[in-house]
């Protein structure tokens, strides 16, 4: 879906199911564009706020498949609502959050022409040029550190301020008026990878009880995926992205998961629409895993049969 067919598709489905989804705008881009998200819950607006998760998609405009897994993952909710009794339950008694596209000057910029564009970054410039800012180096924890650039024509320039751009902007205002937001995950492409916090430094996560619930999830997604979980930094390091601002700043449990491919050979940001559906069929179940915690992820704890590395013995 290019960006008019994405925008299409969700006022369609907004429009299909209104007693259980709702579209609105939480900001624009900077060239102005509306960004869009996705209510998905059976509960009404003013009522007292069920438990809610958000997903996010396309902070990178070149990661195709990061847009596709959540609009299909809207799609999968709404159709199959008073069908699957666990999708009942979920929309009835929580709030799903779906913003498929962060980044819509990006996207639509990086397939005007053919090939695509492999553009990253939005479309911040001056005087003329574009350089764009990379969206996930510009959140304000720990911002402007390792791993992410001052110079503007860098793939991951920081932009000039934590928060200079009004696609992050949008997303910390939304957070930040939703605070029984209990789990992020943000999409992207590509590796295969299930990540989580930290992303800026090797050390994990301080709190033993998040740093568990980050591993049992990700380990049980990457179980369902089939994709591998490792701690973000063990990808790199980097300063400035979303779930280590989202879990640094709020504590919220916090994921990125790098869609297929594996590889750039088998075609990197831009795989053939044929893989679409077994990358959504694949990643679904890993989303409806998340959702069934949205009212408590801690509770994973208690549940998870997993086994982690045994505890250190105290002699
Ligand atoms: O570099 C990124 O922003 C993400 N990878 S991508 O290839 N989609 O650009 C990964 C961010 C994960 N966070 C850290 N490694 N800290
Ligand atoms: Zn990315």
């Amino acid at each position: 879906h290019n960006l008019s067919e994405l925008n299409a598709e969700l006022k369609k489905i907004t429009e299909t199911y209104p007693h259980i989804s709702a579209l609105s705008e939480i900001g624009h881009s900077l060239e102005g564009r509306p960004l869009y998200v996705v209510r998905i819950s059976a509960v009404p607006k003013e009522q007292e706020h069920p438990p809610a998760i958000l997903f996010l998609g396309t902070h990178h405009a070149r990661e195709h498949l990061s847009t596709e897994v959540p609009l299909f993952l809207i799609k999968h909710l709404v159709e199959n609502y008073g069908k699957n009794e666990e999708i009942t339950a979920f929309v009835n008694n929580k709030e799903i959050w779906i913003m498929p596209m962060v980044n819509p000057d990006g996207a639509d910029y990086d397939v005007q022409d053919s090939p695509y564009k492999w553009w990253r970054k939005n479309r911040r410039g001056e005087n003329g040029t574009t350089f764009g800012v990379d969206l996930n180096r510009n959140y304000g924890f720990k911002w402007g550190g390792e791993g992410s650039s001052d110079w503007r024509y860098s793939q991951t320039y920081r932009g000039t301020e934590p928060f200079s751009e009004p696609e992050t902007q949008a997303i910390k205002a939304f957070v930040e008026s939703h605070k029984n937001i209990s789990i992020i995950l943000s999409y992207h492409s590509f590796s295969e990878l299930i990540l989580y916090p930290w992303g800026h430094t090797y050390d994990s996560i301080e709190d033993d009880k998040a740093l568990h619930v980050h591993e049992i999830m990700a380990q049980e997604m990457g179980r369902m995926t089939g994709y591998t979980p490792q701690q973000s930094s063990d990808l790199y390091i980097t300063t400035g992205d979303t779930t280590d601002w989202a879990f640094g700043e709020h504590g919220i449990i916090s994921f990125t998961i790098e869609l297929y491919p594996a590889t750039l050979g088998d075609g990197g940001f831009y795989p053939s629409a044929s893989q679409i559906q077994p990358v959504v069929n694949k990643n679904i179940p890993a989303a409806l895993y998340l959702i069934q915690y949205a009212d408590n992820p801690y509770r994973v704890l208690r549940e998870s049969h997993h086994r982690l590395a045994a505890p250190k013995m105290m002699f």
